[in-house]
């Protein structure tokens, strides 16, 4: 496959938990003029906004994609728009729409103009009940139950197609769930993890929706915002795997988390009150064998459940004293 420079980059999803924070990496690392990024309809913050350009964009509807990837001579997409999991139950057609159709825009508007690299986030929802929960593997069963997952796997199937038939250079990792102190996640599973920080510096009180002894795999933002860049910049010659990593982070109960917010809030309650996120939960993995990714970018990831905590709870904590959280 032919290396091409990234120039001109697009953020779909920029708003997002994720798209925000990567965008101001890539702004950082890139220049602010060179990144445009783009949502649907919630506005931008500030810090988004004043940093480089902003556009509205509907993934599903291409000409808008279109207009802006034209506009800016886009070279480059992260394309971070979706629906996730909780929300994909409520509503499966919409997550079909953005999660499917959507990404099948981006790899059509990216292979038309030959675009230098995508990256096309999978999740641990491409899993299911059946997959071996335990360190599961980087090749194995693919049958989640959720309408999100099965558009993470189709998802991820369609963009390694591009890859082979088309040459376009396409990556993904499967994400964990991301705990992060600056967006909040919307409409996922593991929002939990972090719902359970903002509540405990707020209230010192906190109702999980999983309950306790429930484990997933996670992973801290900044591993996150890291594991995204190293893979765009791979060299994609070492490259056996394309858009669909493995990604390990750390795994935890959500009890084991509660207890180690406790050891620095010791009057903070967690209680648990189950509800159909639980079952969703249910079919993912606890641990993930993220070798391949180790083995073919050098995937080593820096943060532990006391570093996260630690770290998380001193951000958050900043921002109650300031009047911001
Ligand atoms: C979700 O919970 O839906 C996401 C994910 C694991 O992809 N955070």
């Amino acid at each position: 496959m032919s290396v091409k420079e990234m120039k001109r980059i697009l953020v779909t999803g920029a708003v997002g938990q994720i798209g925000s924070e990567l965008t101001m990496a890539l702004r950082a690392r890139y220049g602010g003029e060179n990144v445009v990024a783009s949502g649907h309809r919630t506005a931008p913050g500030p810090e988004l906004r004043d940093s480089g350009p902003f556009e509205f964009l509907n993934v599903s509807q291409r000409e808008t994609l279109e207009a802006v990837v034209d506009k800016y001579a886009i070279d480059t997409i992260y394309h971070m728009a979706a629906i996730l999991s909780a929300t994909g139950e409520e509503r499966p057609h919409l997550a079909w729409d953005v999660n499917i159709n959507g990404l099948y825009n981006v790899l059509e508007v990216a292979r038309e103009r030959e675009m230098a690299r995508l990256f096309c986030p999978s999740s641990i929802a491409a899993f299911g009940p059946e997959t071996p929960q335990i360190d599961t593997p980087q090749e194995t069963v693919l049958r989640p139950t959720t309408m999100y997952g099965v558009t993470k796997v189709a998802g991820e199937l369609l963009c390694n197609y591009y890859v082979k038939r088309f040459g376009l250079d396409v990556r993904g990792v499967r994400y964990p769930g991301i705990i992060s102190s600056e967006t909040l996640p919307g409409g996922g599973t593991t929002d939990y993890a972090v719902a359970i920080f903002y509540e405990a510096i707020k209230h010192r009180r906190y109702t999980c929706f999983v309950r306790e002894d429930t484990v997933l795999p996670m992973m801290y933002m900044p591993d996150c915002i890291r594991a995204t860049l190293m893979l765009m910049e791979a060299d994609v010659d070492q490259l056996v795997h394309h858009a669909d990593f493995n990604l390990a982070g750390l795994s935890f109960s959500a009890g084991e988390l509660a207890a180690e917010i406790q050891k620095h809030l010791p009057d903070f309650v967690c209680e648990y009150a189950p509800d159909f996120r639980q079952q969703i939960a249910d079919s993912w993995p606890r641990t993930i064998d993220d070798s391949a990714a180790r083995a073919e970018w050098g995937w080593q990831p820096q943060y532990g459940l006391a570093e996260m905590t630690t770290d998380m709870l001193e951000k958050l904590g900043q921002k109650h004293a300031e009047g911001t959280l």
